[in-house]
């Protein structure tokens, strides 16, 4: 559910004067070819990139933050970051976001007291930050931290500095602004992009040789904090049938393609199709959450909550078929939005490649490579430490606005997260741990954690038929009678390189912002 709590409506009371320089590039119009993202490569194991997050108001009125790269060819939007593992993400930061207005409505008391990483001062909607969801790297300064890194408008810079792991799983992943509080401001106006760990043909040959795409769904409101309809878009080319001209992806008739879905919407959860003449057409499922799976899956739909990636294989049809790519409709529950059905994209048959589309390298080898090699290996064989019960809930006509959203380890007091609270989890690096994750709201909510992947275990106290490895996933509603839903999954703290404190919680955006997130601690 969207309502407005005090600090919001503190911020909308000021919005109208939210007004900025045009400092966004333009976004593709309706009804065009759509364009891959600028891919910025890595070379001799190092990948350099200078970022400015920018803000503007569009000529529809909607909010744009944008991470801006210079490119030979002109100012482009989020390019898409691709490193091999093993290599160094060198992406240095500056904040030009400059809303008139904002300072007048006041810093929110957000930012913690005491480690300052980056900027000091207090977090407001002009602060930002990165994470880089999914990757299985230290929660430090000037790596995965969101919880101590400022970067505040006009100061220099800030410099992220990290080693994709060896071991990571080649994949999709992705990097958005995490300044608790203001996160859904910044990716509502589409400050989203990808990041790709390379190597997928070595574990999944099945996309050796075809035409790769990424597809970075995002989501837009007219003014972000006050309810109302919203647009989809699929790499920034609003999506919005039969309103506006779908969005247009080019294939040769009968071609496989090799499809990187990003969920970088601020809540909705997509069970996502390909139709040929209208039928939902099994699609090739190679990795979720930048993890391949352990072998290739045939579905008709792909649910993917927001944040979650999914990427696979679909084929074209022959030449005089009609083919889209489609988000299903989805309930969220009484007390939730309805996630509804939007084509976001139709096929276009013709003879020649979609000039933007990147050839996924050979495969050294003909076969896969063994998934032993990469992190989380073995994770289902381990013996659990510990188990945990997490919840999420909802309060209705709280102190603290008309709707509270909590997530609560079982057994402790529901609260929202605070800067400066103590983690409300503490273990240690070795330690394996079995959650079982249930919805007590009236509303699905999406679970997600920073710097692990987490196995599938349950789902309703029932063994999945995929233990799959993911970084975010839902957890249905509660009807209002019966048992609760949930999910178990296990845990693996036993990388050293990930000890410190980080986050766990929902990534519909709203919710996280107001505080439906908790700290846990991973002593050395
Ligand atoms: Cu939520």
């Amino acid at each position: 559910m969207r309502r407005l709590s005090k600090f919001l409506l503190a911020i909308s009371m000021c919005g109208s004067s939210l007004l900025a320089a045009a400092q966004c590039p333009s976004r593709p119009s309706s009804g065009t070819v759509v364009q891959d993202a600028l891919s910025l490569y890595s070379e001799n194991g190092t990948l350099s990139a200078d970022f400015t997050m920018g803000y503007s108001v569009d000529t529809f009125g909607y909010s744009h933050y944008c991470y801006k790269y210079q490119s030979t060819g002109g100012i482009v939007e989020a390019p898409t970051l691709r490193l091999k593992q093993g290599d160094t993400l060198l992406l240095n930061v500056k904040d030009d976001i400059k809303t008139t207005g904002a300072d007048s409505m006041g810093g929110m008391d957000m930012s913690p007291t005491g480690t300052v990483c980056g900027d000091s001062g207090t977090a407001t909607v002009q602060s930002t930050n990165v994470h880089f969801h999914g990757l299985n790297v230290p929660p430090i300064c000037h790596q995965d931290d969101v919880l101590t890194t400022l970067i505040q408008p006009g100061s220099p810079g800030f410099q992220y500095k990290m080693q994709i792991p060896t071991s990571e799983p080649p994949g999709l992943y992705w990097y958005h602004p995490h300044v608790h509080g203001f996160t859904e401001f910044q990716v509502n106006g589409g400050a989203a992009g990808a990041l790709v760990v390379e190597g997928m043909e070595k574990f999944r040959p099945e996309v050796t040789d075809l035409t790769e795409r990424v597809f970075v769904l995002r989501q837009q409101y007219l003014v972000p904090w006050v309810p109302g309809p919203y647009q989809l878009t699929l790499n920034y080319q609003v999506a919005a049938a039969p309103g506006a001209p779908s969005p247009i992806i080019d294939m040769k008739p009968g071609e496989k393609q090799f499809w990187r879905v990003a969920n970088a919407t601020l809540q909705d959860f997509m069970p996502l199709q390909f139709w040929v003449n209208g039928v939902a057409q099994p699609v090739q499922l190679i990795a979720l959450d930048g993890y391949p799976l352990a072998a290739p899956r045939m579905l008709n739909t792909i649910l993917v909550p927001p944040a979650g990636r999914a990427e696979f294989i679909v084929q074209a049809p022959a030449t005089g078929a009609s083919a889209q790519f489609v988000s299903m409709g989805y309930s969220t529950g009484p007390t939730g939005n309805p996630d509804l059905e939007q084509v976001l994209a139709n096929v276009e048959l013709t003879g020649s490649a979609a000039a933007s589309a990147a050839p996924v390298k050979p495969a050294e080898p003909a076969k896969a490579i063994s998934a032993d090699s990469l992190k989380f290996a073995g994770l289902k064989d381990a013996t659990a430490t510990t188990t945990r019960k997490i919840y999420f809930s909802e309060e209705f006509g709280g102190t603290n606005g008309p709707i509270q959203f909590y997530v609560t380890v079982d057994g402790q007091k529901q609260k929202v997260f605070e800067a400066n609270e103590k983690p409300v989890i503490t273990t240690k690096v070795g330690a394996v741990e079995d959650w079982i994750i249930e919805n007590r709201a009236l509303e699905t909510h999406a679970f997600h954690i920073h710097q692990i992947h987490f196995l599938m275990e349950e789902v309703d106290g029932k063994p999945v038929p995929n233990p799959d490895l993911r970084d975010t996933i839902e957890i249905p509603y509660w009807s209002g009678s019966g048992p609760y839903h949930s999910v178990k999954v296990r845990m693996d703290f036993r990388d050293p390189t990930i000890a410190g404190t980080f986050v766990f919680h929902c990534h519909i955006l709203l919710h996280e912002d107001l505080g439906m997130m908790h700290k846990i601690l991973v002593e050395p």
